[in-house]
């Protein structure tokens, strides 16, 4: 877990040349910067990561030295890509102005070039310039990141090698080394340079101490026969950290005092770890939520797994969902949607028992962001049941969690497919400030001391950089053990409606434009009018009026692939397969489809 420091070296031009001029664009391509950075076929990749390299020591600099960070990996893609993520000083996304200048950087040909993209955009390069460098289990990954470190060193950066990491420690990494962009409630312990144990320790301690919190206040519907949670990591380097977690749980509560019965301790089992299968292929998040299928457990194992309480990562976790395997052998998902329902709820219960005895509590402005993806009975439910605000952002990270941070004091996001955390805003440690005030020297069982036990140990529990499966595990499984519930009594507190997610091939996917929050597509204006009448004509034809349950198609170009994404939700299984069917015949028609169209035999889901 510790890291391997560079130091910074003289800048090597010569070494520069060299490796611009070995690792050049091949003729005819030109890279982009994608949903979340780049991701291509690994055989591409050498000359994105020499010149990003180049271009993340540039963001540090232009940041006044403050480091920032390069993940190696494509995340949920098959193992032959590969891709490079970057952490901004602050753990969080790239900047979107940013952007448009990596985009320039990956395609630039030469270190003149680059100096003149560099120029251009107002940065050069500093005495400072520190750049913290993580990969996945990818068999290429290890060349990329150390091709990373050698352009890294030649321009003169400092590189510090965290080796196999998730995306979201790298993320804490960035953060907890760029103090200054952490809340101070969250700055304690340690020092040093490895920050990751101390990260899985500060999740740790939270979780513990939240179940510690539990007390008659819920009345335990479900008892848990068996306290234990089988993790599908995807082969994935999830599975590096998993089988590290039961013993830190142990020794954290040997240690540390905090009285709790350990039957409450989640076990935790891990499967799909590294070697045991093909990376994300037939397993992991992403597999189970699009094809809403049970993942094909590919360790080998003489126990016999308990199916019942099951999570799955993707392949460089940073997205969960959660399922079972009910009577019938079928699938039950609990996806990024309905741990925003968990989540929020939970949230709104807690500030408001809080708020019985510090008023300050009901200003505290807490809410949900979503995108076009989320279902639309989560939705309503967050709405009419919760009684939570919630904002539609576009796609992808940068957006959803901008878009926590500027509506909300304690704003949630998830995405469907699993990405997802929940930001603590300045506004909620002024409150935690004024309930320590109120509170300390009340009895632990008032409802409101219990409100603030649970309420100020989530922002440690809960990465504030990015969303991260591990953390986010542990959350949903204290939420769940606090109200004594278990996936199915959770699955039961809304029913999605039937949804089908396919995509489609096309000349040039950029000729799709779409409204702020992509649920609308405002270019070619004749796709819109056509979706608009596919979906009035199914829900003239819905069996009920009520405003959820209205049949919803959108299109949108991907922005990791090559492909246009439709996606589909009606009352019956039968009409979401059907509009989803229409507006990718739709797409293929008005803009210039290629390849075949999807249909939706079993082999053929996408
Ligand atoms: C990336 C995004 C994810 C988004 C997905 C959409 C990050 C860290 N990840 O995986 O949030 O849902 O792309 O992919 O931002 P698409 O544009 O291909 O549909
Ligand atoms: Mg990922």
């Amino acid at each position: 877990m510790r890291p391997c420091m560079h130091y910074p070296e003289v800048p090597n031009t010569n070494e520069l040349n060299r490796l611009l001029k070995h690792f050049s664009i091949p003729p005819k391509t030109k890279f982009t910067y994608g949903t979340a950075g780049f991701r291509y076929h690994h055989e591409l990749l050498p000359p994105i990561i020499v010149r990003i390299a180049i271009f993340a020591a540039l963001r540090s600099s232009s940041l006044d030295g403050e480091p920032v960070g390069l993940m190696i990996t494509a995340s949920h893609n098959p193992e032959q890509d590969n891709g490079l993520k970057i952490s901004d000083s602050n753990g969080g996304m790239l900047p979107i102005e940013w952007e448009a200048m990596a985009t320039d950087f990956a395609n630039a040909k030469n270190l003149k070039l680059l100096m003149e993209i560099a120029a251009k955009n107002n940065s050069q390069p500093g005495k400072e310039m520190i750049v913290h460098i993580g990969r996945d289990t990818r068999s290429h990954s290890l060349h990329l990141s150390q091709l990373a470190i050698r352009s890294l060193k030649a321009f003169g950066a400092m590189v510090i090698d965290h080796g196999l990491v998730t995306t979201p420690a790298l993320h804490y990494n960035v953060l907890r080394s760029n103090v200054n962009h952490m809340p101070n409630a969250l700055l304690y312990g340690s020092s040093g340079t490895s920050f990751e144990k101390e990260y899985l320790n500060s999740i740790i301690g939270s979780y513990v101490s939240l179940l510690s919190t539990k007390s008659q206040l819920y009345t335990q519907k479900i008892h848990w026969n068996k306290r234990s949670m089988l993790v599908d990591c995807a082969c994935g380097v999830g599975g590096l950290k998993v089988p590290l977690l039961n013993q830190m749980i142990e020794e954290f509560t040997e240690n540390s005092g905090i009285l709790l019965d350990t039957s409450s301790l989640v076990h935790l089992t891990p499967v799909n770890l590294p070697g045991d299968g093909p990376l994300n292929e037939r397993c992991g998040a992403e597999y189970v939520q699009k094809q809403q299928k049970l993942p094909v457990i590919y360790t080998e194992t003489d126990e016999t797994l308990n199916m019942e309480y099951v999570a799955s990562f993707d392949g460089d976790a940073d997205r969960i969902v959660f399922h079972a395997k009910d009577v019938d052998g079928n699938l039950v998902l609990l996806d990024g949607d309905k741990i925003a329902v968990l989540v929020s709820s939970f949230l709104q219960e807690e500030i408001e028992a809080l708020s019985t005895a510090v008023p300050f509590a009901k200003s505290i402005r807490c809410g949900i962001v979503q995108t076009a993806y989320a279902n639309g009975s989560s939705t309503a439910y967050l709405k009419n049941v919760v009684k939570t605000d919630v904002v539609i952002a576009k796609t992808g990270v940068k957006h959803v969690h901008t878009a926590a941070h500027h509506h909300f004091d304690v704003g949630t996001y998830f995405e469907a497919n699993g990405h997802g955390t929940v930001l603590f805003g300045k506004k909620f440690f002024e409150l935690l400030a004024k309930a320590e005030q109120c509170l300390v020297s009340t009895s632990r069982k008032n409802r409101s001391n219990i409100a603030w036990q649970r309420l100020r140990v989530l922002p440690r529990l809960v990465n504030q950089a990015v969303g991260d499966a591990i953390s986010d595990l542990f959350l949903v499984d204290a939420i769940l053990y606090l109200k004594g519930w278990n996936l199915y009594t959770w699955g039961q507190l809304y029913s999605d409606m039937p949804s089908r997610q396919c995509k489609v091939k096309v000349q040039d996917r950029t000729m799709i434009h779409t409204n702020e929050n992509e649920t609308k597509a405002t270019s070619p204006i004749q796709l819109q009018m056509a979706l608009d009448a596919a979906m009035d004509a199914m829900a003239k034809n819905s069996p009920t009026g009520r405003q959820a349950n209205r049949p919803r198609a959108f299109v949108r170009p991907s922005g990791t692939e090559d492909a246009v994404r439709i996606y589909a939700e009606a009352n019956s299984q039968k009409d979401a397969d059907a509009l989803a069917t229409e507006a990718a015949a739709l797409v293929y028609k008005l803009c210039n489809g290629t390849g075949n169209l999807p249909s939706f035999t079993k082999e053929s889901k996408l």
